[in-house]
């Protein structure tokens, strides 16, 4: 494609986009309309400068930001409250904001999301809709305002302020009426006008009402419009029109993300009609779908929208403080993966990190955000790719090497190809050894990259080390440990003309692989430490001390006979020191087996998980937990030799809300030789009800006189399918079991 012929769709953009009216949204280009007539040409080169508007743009260049839950919840040790909570139970003893945004500022988040309000309707802000808030518990006498400490902490941090407010509230009596929109909009007032600048409006999309539950018609476009008016520089993320929900809790986004994505609850004339009057329409989307926006997807949508992913995630495994889940913090190296598979792709990370009872960030957690900010530092500092020169070539338009290195998108390179292959090649700055690749589109003019692979010349020839599909704002690839001098990127295909925005080359700090990553073992079992650099020296401690250059060092595998709390490090020559790595192993006596297998998903961290003395808590994804999915769990353990057994107990999770049901029946067994057991105890289970959303633990325990044995058979009855009054109904019930002791 010439030159020229990249402006002639350009043009035609505009005039599509002129005709709809004044758009509020000053970029213009965040939603395009797909005429009947366009052709598959067409409609690529309008996916390709669907851009995003000002609001969009200032927040997908925050990268980490943070989430802060906390509420009445906290106190009552749940994740969802109901409603029906005592004000008087919100006590924080030592609260402090300041220390929050600290702690989130020095991690490197740019703006914090406080829940000011959670589904069961507690407001941390002295509200005048309701009397269940601040103002009726002890806290500072009725007196405080965490909403109000929380946006000032963060002004005096130079960071920005956002809110959560849930649509669903368990607790205000006019919730399913048309009344509860005005309540609603009034709080909105309320937090938009009194607490400064607001930068992300948040609005969550759960909703636990049972079948015969409340329905709240929401006026969407009413919350949408008064946002706009008050606060017109905030996103509305998730149930909003400017920031979607990546689709998981997890912390993992997808490898292929577009930003721009179809649209299909609205047509042409509504599109028209909302740009004339300013209209805010969430683009319907199946946020959990793999495919959101490729080729395929575009083709068939009426229009198209900039709608940039969000990846939402909390450091622990509940979105709420709880104090079991305090060795259950996520660990530097997992923060620094999700950033990977987060910020690095083309996300923006919404890092949860709940307040304790106190009403500060636990030590915990503030340690591992310190060891998380001195990967990103020790990874980020120092770009490889700076003062590389770009070769030139007859299909690229260059401007100068250094905008791909200055820390600017919008001054970029752009290819003059348009869908066939472009090459953007450089010459680094001397041989460089590095093992992660950035790249960044100038997303400005659109999302246009859809594959590319990158090379490096090697005794002459190219060699491919990594492949990659979208980049959007900002593509990270972690890379074997690789040097070089010259390094090529290749666009293998685009939706139009490919621009890239900036380019980095780094290299992470000396990493630690244990092999096996943990478990339990029965009798003795060989370890062993590697590290991505080779010539890094590994040091390690058993004792859960932290290790350093005066541990032991690691010479050849390790072989382990006990129980150990091994932490390893790896040293580069150079001094560089990566975060430790922690992995616990449990030297177990006996062994177990099972007749139907458990879940991949959650296995508990595999089968002697049930017997390795640690206890799963209520996070039904804390690791621990073995689920069974429509199947009985039928274990044998093996005690090894005749032993006398007076007590056998399991524990079982309750989340009926996930499909987690408690078992109908549970039968212990006894044997001497595994194959005819005799019946110890059978145990009835429960039954479940209508409504209960409880989150609980149940242990089902057998006693008797001391009898020899040395098989133990445990049988947990699955219900099977969901009754008939759950979301489930008729489809598969899980059953999740940890642990199993044995006296
Ligand atoms: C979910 C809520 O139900 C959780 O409690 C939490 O607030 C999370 C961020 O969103 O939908």
């Amino acid at each position: 494609m010439s030159q020229t012929s990249y402006f002639i769709p350009f043009i035609f953009l505009l005039i599509l986009t002129g005709c709809f009216g004044p758009s509020e949204d000053n970029l213009g280009h965040n939603l395009v309309a797909i005429l009947p007539e366009d052709n598959v040409y067409q409609i690529l080169t309008k996916a390709s400068m669907v851009a995003p508007s000002e609001r969009q743009l200032n927040w997908q260049k925050y990268e980490l930001t943070a989430f802060v839950h906390f509420t009445i919840n906290t106190f009552t040790d749940k994740e969802w409250g109901d409603g029906t909570e005592d004000p008087a139970w919100f006590y924080p003893t030592a609260l402090d904001a300041k220390q929050w945004a600290r702690v989130c500022k020095e991690a490197g988040m740019k703006l914090m999301i406080v829940t000011a309000k959670h589904h069961d309707g507690f407001c941390l802000w002295p509200t005048e809709q309701t009397d269940h808030s601040v103002k009726s518990s002890p806290w500072k006498d009725g007196q405080g305002d965490v909403v109000g400490e929380a946006a000032e902490a963060c002004r005096g941090q130079g960071m920005k302020f956002g809110i959560y407010l849930s649509p669903w509230d368990r607790h205000e009596p006019t919730y399913g009426t048309e009344t509860y929109n005005e309540f609603f909009k009034a709080q909105l007032r309320e937090l938009l006008t009194r607490y400064g600048d607001v930068a992300e409006v948040w609005f969550d999309g759960a909703n636990g009402e049972g079948p015969n539950g409340k329905r709240q018609v929401y006026d969407w476009e009413g919350y949408f419009r008064l946002i706009r008016e008050l606060q017109p520089e905030a996103v509305i993320a998730i149930m909003g029109p400017d920031v979607r929900w990546v689709g998981t809790e997890s912390g993992y986004g997808r490898q292929t993300e577009w930003s721009v994505v179809p649209v299909k609850n609205m047509d042409q004339g509504q599109i028209a009609d909302a740009s004339q009057k300013n209209v805010l329409i969430k683009p319907e989307i199946n946020a959990m779908e793999d495919d959101l926006g490729s080729r395929e997807k575009i083709l068939d949508a009426t229009a198209l929208a900039w709608y940039p992913s969000e990846v939402d995630v909390s450091i622990r495994p509940g979105w709420f403080y709880h104090a079991s889940q305090d060795e259950q913090v996520k660990s530097p190296e997992k923060l620094f993966d999700i950033y990977f598979s987060s910020v690095g792709r083309n996300s923006v990370l919404l890092l949860n990190i709940p307040p304790d009872r106190r009403g500060l960030i636990h030590e915990n957690d503030i340690s591992s955000l310190r060891g998380f900010r001195n990967l990103l530092d020790h990874t980020f500092s120092d770009n490889l790719a700076s003062n590389a020169s770009i070769l030139p070539d007859v299909n690229t338009n260059v401007k100068r090497s250094s905008d791909l290195y200055d820390n600017l998108i919008e001054t970029s390179w752009a290819s003059k190809a348009s869908q066939d292959t472009s090459i953007l090649e450089l010459k680094l700055d001397g041989e460089k050894t590095f093992d992660v690749l950035m790249l960044q589109e100038n997303i400005r003019a659109g999302q246009r990259i859809e594959k590319f692979a990158f090379d490096i010349l090697k005794n002459g020839t190219w060699e491919t080390v990594a492949r990659g599909t979208t980049v959007g704002y900002k593509r990270l690839l972690r890379l074997p440990r690789t040097t070089a001098e010259r390094v090529r990127i290749v666009i293998e295909s685009a939706r139009m003309n490919p621009t890239i925005g900036e380019v980095g080359l780094f290299l992470r700090p000396p990493d630690v692989q244990v092999t096996p990553p943990g478990g339990v073992f029965v009798d003795s079992l060989e370890v062993l430490l590697t590290s991505s650099d080779p010539e890094a020296t590994l040091y390690y401690t058993l004792d859960g001390s932290i290790p350093d250059k005066t541990s032991p060092r690691f010479t050849g595998p390790l072989v382990l006979r006990e129980t150990a709390d091994l932490k390893a490090v790896a040293i580069s020559t150079d001094g560089k020191k990566g975060w430790h790595q922690r992995v616990y192993f449990t030297g177990s006596k006996y062994g177990i087996t099972f007749d139907f297998p458990p879940s991949s998903k959650y296995n508990g961290g595999g089968s002697l998980g049930l017997i390795d003395g640690r206890k799963a808590s209520r996070a039904y994804d804390d690791g621990l937990w073995t689920g069974f999915e429509a199947w009985d769990m039928i274990a044998t353990i093996d005690l090894g030799r005749e032993t006398a057994i007076q007590n056998i107990a399991s524990r079982f999770l309750k989340d009926m809300d996930r499909w987690i049901f408690l078992p109908t029946d549970v039968i212990y067994e006894t044997s001497d030789d595994g194959i005819r057991f005799t019946e110890m105890e059978h145990l009835k289970g429960h039954v479940p009800q209508e409504g209960d959303t409880e989150i609980q633990i149940q242990v089902y325990q057998a006693s008797s006189q001391p009898i020899m044995a040395r098989y133990i058979r445990v049988r947990a009855k699955n219900t099977g399918v969901c009754p008939d009054w759950h979301p489930g109904a008729g489809q598969k019930a899980w059953l999740f079991v940890d642990e199993i002791t044995i006296q």
